[in-house]
């Protein structure tokens, strides 16, 4: 979802000299395989997206997967980004590095304040090792590696398998095929009560543009709207979008994860951006691209 958003937004800037390759054709779990990579393409700039993502359910099942895959992918890319001299890397992480129960909104130095959301401290201390490879890179090599932190996506190409999907592709997914089945309810997890911060792939993207081209500096951005939702709301919103007229039964036996992550994003406003699709619309963008690639999605 968002490797593919940034190849879109770079390809509308114009850029043709694009590299990029699928999980299937480079496994960025092997060192040996980036290592020669790296020699035979030679980037100047580098996006890293890739890692091994999922939500709540996702995170707590496969605690292992989500600390090796990512911590292995972004050594590789961020060791060999060093060693074939690339100008300039964005690591992206994401706004599950903060304490469970810290402050809102979140600010950047709130960062290793307090403990984690256990549903998902291996992905969460894989990217806070991220955070600290690419200052360390830069500490001692100089390397210009910057990280930004976005909060929970959505948008094109999203995981709707519905038990390692987030909850807004997972609400979209169980909402139409229970309008077209026409279920008298749908399950949604967890008491409904949490607050979650929703921003649209597209514009993660026009902001990692935006920060490759003029943030130069060693402190992780936050990279949000500043505003959130509760999941009942979400659900509500959601239910809408799809024109499901069911009820909601709310299973308390799954996870609620971290009660909020609210994203202070002043930062990143007072570099001069800031989000331009609000959660409604982008819920209806997303619903007809789901619509459009139902097939894809659900195969
Ligand atoms: O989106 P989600 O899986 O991840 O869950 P997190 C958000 C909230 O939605 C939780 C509730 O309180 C879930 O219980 N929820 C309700 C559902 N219905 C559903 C459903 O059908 N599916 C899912 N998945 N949730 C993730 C982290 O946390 O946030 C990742 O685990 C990452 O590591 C990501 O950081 C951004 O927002 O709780």
């Amino acid at each position: 979802m968002v490797g593919s958003a940034i190849v879109r937004k770079l390809q509308a800037e114009g850029y043709s000299n694009l590299i990029t390759r699928t999980s299937s054709e480079l496994d960025l779990r092997n060192q040996a395989a980036v290592t020669d990579f790296f020699a035979d393409e030679q980037p100047e700039y580098v996006f890293l997206a890739a890692a091994k993502v999922g939500g709540i359910l996702a995170n707590n099942s496969f605690r292992a997967e989500f600390l090796y895959d990512n911590l292995m992918i972004e050594s590789n890319i961020i060791h060999s980004s060093y060693k074939s001299g690339v100008k300039k890397l964005l690591f992206l992480g994401s706004s599950c590095i903060y304490p469970k129960l810290a402050p809102q909104p979140l600010k950047e130095e709130y960062l290793l304040s307090g403990y984690l959301e256990p549903t998902n401290e291996p992905y969460a201390i894989a990217k806070i090792t991220g955070i600290k490879l690419c200052e360390a890179y830069r500490s001692q090599y100089g390397c210009n590696f910057i990280s930004a932190m976005p909060t929970n996506l959505y948008g094109p190409n999203d995981n709707y398998d519905l038990q390692g999907s987030h909850v807004l592709p997972a609400l979209i997914r169980k909402f139409h095929e229970a309008k077209l089945n026409g279920q008298p309810g749908v399950e949604v997890w967890g008491t409904g009560a949490p607050r979650r911060e929703f921003l649209h792939a597209d514009d993660l993207a026009d902001a990692c543009f935006f920060l490759m081209q003029h943030y130069n500096d060693d402190l992780f951005v936050n990279v949000g709207t500043g505003e959130d939702v509760t999941i009942r709301e979400l659900a509500e919103l959601v239910k809408e979008t799809v024109g499901y007229e069911g009820d909601l039964y709310w299973n308390t036996e799954k996870p609620d994860g971290t009660p909020r992550k609210l994203m202070d994003v002043s930062r990143l406003h007072a570099l001069g951006w800031k989000h331009k699709t609000d959660l409604k619309q982008g819920l209806e963008m997303t619903y007809q691209d789901f619509l459009a690639n139902e097939v894809l999605y659900v195969e």
